[in-house]
């Protein structure tokens, strides 16, 4: 596990909050889908990044946002709410209405914003890593200095096509980071009984990817880290593999109502000692950034705010039937060049 890190605090007090605020908004709108769900409002599988807000928070703002690709799989609330995604749009899909982001067809694992540079949104298991992979190729190819964001959980990292992807990565010297959060678990299979070598950042190695692993519940420490990193593969224009420590605090997906088969109490107990919410705001009082006051400010208006989100959602209409067979093939003529 990495070590606490004890910060010096370089970022601005408007920075420091701004990391407050989007953690508590991913935070607050996903609590708020969790009810959507038991309310029956959300159809299919709905997969919450509770207690892993750190991890998403920091690596955004590492990156030039609306020109870096981001991609992850089907845990994809977080990036889309701090990308500048319309959260109606977002809150509107989980319920499949059709003013969400797939037009309420592809539901809480389809979210996905182009124009700001979020590519998915994607329920195969690794199965978004060469898309990962093929973002970077695309901008090296038109000789643009992007970098792609590829996240993938513990889990995914087993699978044989991430093996292949960063084969391609490393020959291609492509600018993308694969970042695997290791959240500890694999649905109810823990990390030491699906993998065979759980130092996961060693899945790099043998491609002579550069890799580490980082603390992935300290939002500062992420930051600083995902700069580093950021800026060398901008520069080097190359891979690089980076294992993310987080943890779920959340069943694994919104009907995993028996953690208990997989995890005792205790361990989450343990685990909600590092919430990166709770050590922010722990920060951020001792060091006369923000009081509880102003904390508690921030949290009411930013639950107002998902309240309004939620009501615009459900007041979206579903889809209309008739267009059930619309967007299953694209309608792009291949002889005009795609
Ligand atoms: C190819 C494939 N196999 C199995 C599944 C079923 N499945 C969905 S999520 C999941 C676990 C993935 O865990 P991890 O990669 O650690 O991501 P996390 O849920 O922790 O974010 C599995 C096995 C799937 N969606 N795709
Ligand atoms: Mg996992």
């Amino acid at each position: 596990m990495a070590k606490q890190a004890q910060h010096e605090l370089t970022e601005s007090p408007a920075q420091l909050e701004q990391f407050y605020r989007e953690m508590l908004y991913i935070r607050r709108f996903e609590e708020k889908c969790n009810v959507a769900y038991r309310q029956g409002l959300v159809g299919g599988y709905m997969h919450v990044y509770i207690g892993m807000e750190a991890t998403a928070v920091g690596w955004n703002d590492a990156i030039k946002v609306g020109y870096d690709y981001v991609i992850t799989a089907y845990r994809d609330h977080a990036q889309p709410l701090i990308m500048g995604s319309d959260p109606v749009k977002v809150m509107a899909e989980i319920m499949g209405r059709k003013d969400g982001y797939s037009q309420g067809k592809g539901g809480s694992m389809h979210i996905y914003d182009v124009e700001n540079g979020f590519f998915g949104g994607w329920g195969i298991v690794g199965g978004h890593t060469p898309l990962g992979a093929g973002l970077a190729f695309a901008a090296k190819y038109r000789k643009e200095d992007r970098v792609a964001l590829c996240f993938l959980g513990d889990g995914a990292s087993n699978a044989g096509v991430f093996f292949e992807t960063l084969n391609m990565a490393a020959l291609w010297d492509l600018p993308v980071i694969f970042i695997i959060e290791n959240n500890e678990f694999a649905m109810g299979t823990r990390l030491e009984y699906h993998a065979a070598d759980t130092e996961l950042y060693k899945r790099g190695e043998p491609f002579g990817i550069k890799c580490e692993r980082v603390d992935g519940m300290d939002v500062l420490q992420v930051r600083k880290d995902a700069q580093r990193i950021v800026d060398w593969v901008r520069e080097n224009q190359k891979p690089y593999v980076v294992e993310i420590m987080n943890y779920r605090f959340a069943g694994h997906g919104a009907a995993d109502n028996d953690r208990q088969l997989y995890r005792t109490k205790e361990e989450e107990e343990e685990n909600e000692k590092r919430d990166p919410i709770a050590r922010l705001e722990k920060i951020l009082e001792e060091r006369n950034v923000m009081n509880r006051e102003k904390m508690e400010a921030i949290d009411e208006e930013i639950s107002e705010k998902v309240e309004e989100i939620y009501e615009a959602a459900v007041a979206s209409p579903h889809p209309d039937p008739s267009e059930v067979y619309d967007h299953v093939y694209c309608d792009m003529e291949p002889e005009k060049g795609h």
